[in-house]
């Protein structure tokens, strides 16, 4: 590809992957596949990789392309950068409007009530539309500068979409899935989790690294206009529209009301609602609506009074811990639960709570036979508060953590670094179940009728020893109807699943594998790299790092799974099963069409249609009915039809069945 040629398809390719990203994460309203999406960016960051002074710095691909910095900057906030004042109560909502009317008593008040995302508060400044500076409240006057990691947050626009300097507060957070995710990997390797999804988005932004922050799925919403010279907006839901409008994601699920009786309810109607948000909020935010009227309140010294959070209390209830039990996970690590006495919490049953690890138990102090106090935030597994202590009546019995794994008896140990205590014997029966488990997964080969139970049966039978036993079981539906409480049909049902697992895309077997570190995400990666399991496992680790994204950790530990004979073995039953091992590789020299629009008319001469398609899209490309600007070309076979004179009105190129097989052989410069 020429330099000019390329220069011209990086801009229009950035142009369209921002659209499509202020589509999905302002508009909420996606217009293309995640597929479509990761091609584009496929073919954007290709044109760098060959013109890298191309690169400009508002690229998609330059979010976490930042150093790792020595220190975080101090940055001064243009205008201070106020905290909310807090009303836990519906009267004291009502004191915070009665005394905003007395302060402008002649002014008719509106009130914007938006969620309180429970994240971390920001600054971003953007010149001319480039955003140049992020940083945190700090103490309001003076916060840390960390744009490395802000520019890896991808709802937070590179570039606005009209030339305006601007300085716009918001909140950074993490989704609760993406949490709950990051934990569960900590917990695999050893690593403390975060208490909650803001100590997780607070950690991975205060990080020097910026690839840890593009590692954490975090999200952002703008709430406020900070220092604004080119705006003057008359209310603050003109001034949030505005925002939208540059591309900024703004507080979902604003409301104005008239009156304070209403903001109560809607308030109110949030207190339950809440928990089927993806992601925690720990109120309300009120905010009078007329700028005018802001200006004139002004502020305390640490709190508007134009503004004020309405907070809900965190559900709380109060149980005993019957007895504290150890699980044994996947790839060997202890866990010690509370099993509860059930109690109602946030409208469910809760009788178990994780204690995570002993350093979490001893930091909690928490004895058998302790009253608890357990909460749940948003609809977060329940965790234990803190124990009543004056409830001790001298019977609760500390726990100390086992020496042997409570499964297979063998000794435990804890691997340098680590916190978590390990059972190093991979023939442990509750290892074996979890990986049976884990493998048959709902996000990896999904096979239904294996959860604990089936699988549990199933081993106990002696039916299944490994995940590779599972595709032997088809040949075994006598011994399955022998099973205890197996009716006919779901022996049927789970044989169909299996069979069904056995196509089930690369990335969802390497994953289902078990392998330590690699997550849904990185088997993506590294299908998607490779294209097949056998050259994913034959690479070094060496070859694995220079995947993007995949660090040393994970390079080393695939390395280790694929060196062991055991694994080597396992690989080749599941190959003579007839698994899918291979994938439909993106992003090399077979999806030179990638993006591309393509029309069909009229009866091409060996193709059929259905035929041309698969062949366009597997290359990359899509087909799409009618002609319109967006149409890079149009295949004419005999006879076509308006679409052809369309086509000619617009200036599209036409071409015949042999140039579009011109197109899929075409390799790359
Ligand atoms: C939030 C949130 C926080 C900031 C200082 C004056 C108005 N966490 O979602 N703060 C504000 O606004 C305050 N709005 C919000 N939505």
């Amino acid at each position: 590809m020429k330099k000019e040629d390329a220069q011209k398809l990086a801009f229009e390719l950035r142009q369209k992957i921002e659209e499509h990203n202020y589509r999905y994460y302002v508009l909420d309203d996606p217009e293309i596949s995640d597929a479509e999406y990761d091609g584009l960016m496929r073919q954007l960051q290709e044109i760098e990789r060959k013109f890298p002074d191309l690169i400009t710095p508002d690229s998609p691909t330059q979010r976490v392309g930042g150093q790792v910095q020595a220190g975080f900057a101090q940055v001064v906030h243009p205008l201070p950068m106020l905290s909310l004042d807090n009303a836990l109560n519906l009267n004291e909502l009502r004191e915070f409007a009665r005394r905003a009317k007395n302060l402008a008593p002649e002014a008719h008040l509106e009130f914007v009530v938006e969620l309180k995302v429970d994240g971390l508060a920001v600054s971003l400044q953007y010149e001319n539309g480039l955003f140049i500076r992020g940083a945190t409240r700090g103490n309001g006057e003076i916060g840390e500068d960390i744009t490395h990691n802000l520019r890896t947050v991808k709802s937070i626009p590179l570039r606005l979409r009209e030339p305006v300097t601007v300085e716009v507060r918001g909140e950074v957070y993490m989704p609760r899935a993406s949490f709950l995710q990051l934990n569960a990997e900590r917990e695999k390797e050893g690593l403390p989790p975060f208490a909650n999804p803001r100590n997780a988005a607070a950690g991975s932004l205060r990080q020097l690294d910026p690839k840890i922050a593009a590692s954490r799925n975090l999200n952002m919403v703008t709430y406020a206009l900070g220092a604004s010279p080119d705006f003057r907006p008359a209310t603050h839901y003109e001034a949030l529209m505005t925002l939208k409008d540059l591309g900024l994601r703004i507080t979902p699920q604003i409301e104005v009301f008239q009156t304070v009786e209403e903001v109560m309810q809607y308030c109110e109607s949030w207190r339950e609602r809440r928990f089927n948000l993806p992601f925690d909020i720990d109120g309300m935010v009120i905010k009078i609506n007329d700028l005018a009227v802001q200006e004139k309140l002004g502020a305390t010294a640490k709190s508007p009074r134009w503004a004020i959070a309405y907070k809900f209390p965190a559900e709380q209830a109060e149980t005993r811990v019957k007895e504290i039990t150890v699980q044994v996970g996947r790839i060997g690590t202890l866990t010690p639960i509370a099993e509860l006495e059930p109690v109602l919490l946030a409208g469910t049953v809760v009788k178990r709570a994780s204690l995570h690890n002993e350093d979490i138990l001893r930091q909690k102090d928490v004895h058998i036979g302790d009253h608890v106090i357990v909460q749940k935030a948003g609809d977060i597994i329940p965790e234990i508060v803190s124990v009543v202590k004056e409830k001790r009546i001298g019977n609760e019995k500390p726990f100390t953590m086992p020496e042997n794994c409570p499964a297979c008896g063998s000794a435990v140990s804890r691997l340098p670094g680590e916190v978590a205590l390990r059972c190093f014997n991979a023939n442990c029966p509750a290892q074996v179940l979890e990986r049976i488990v884990h493998f048959a997964s709902r996000n990896a080969m999904d096979i239904e009728g294996l959860g604990v139970a089936g699988a549990q049966q199933l081993l106990e039978a002696g039916l299944i020893a490994d995940v590779a036993d599972i595709y032997q079981l088809p040949h075994k539906r006598d011994e399955l109807l022998r099973l205890e409480r197996k009716a006919e049909k779901s022996v049927e049902n789970l044989i169909a699943a299996i069979e069904a697992s056995k196509e089930q895309p690369l990335w969802r077997l390497l994953y289902g594998l078990g392998i330590r570190f690699v997550g849904e995400r990185t088997a993506k990666l590294l299908a998607d790299h490779y294209g097949s399991l056998d050259r994913i496992l034959a690479a070094t680790p060496e070859e694995l790092e220079a995947v993007p994204e995949i660090g040393p950790k994970i390079a080393q530990s695939i390395y280790e799974f694929s060196s062991l004979k055991e694994s080597r073995e396992l690989i080749e039953r599941l190959r003579k099963a007839g698994l899918n091992f291979v994938q439909e590789k993106a992003g090399d020299g077979s999806r030179t069409l990638q993006g591309k629009l393509f029309v069909l008319t009229g009866t091409l001469p060996t193709y059929s249609r259905s035929e041309a398609t698969k062949l366009i899209e597997q290359a990359g490309g899509k087909v799409t009915g009618s002609v319109s600007r967006n149409t890079d070309y149009v295949v004419a076979g005999e006879k076509p039809g308006s679409k052809l004179t369309k086509a000619q009105q617009l200036g599209i190129t036409v071409i015949d069945e042999a140039g579009l097989k011109e197109l899929l052989a075409a390799k790359e410069e």
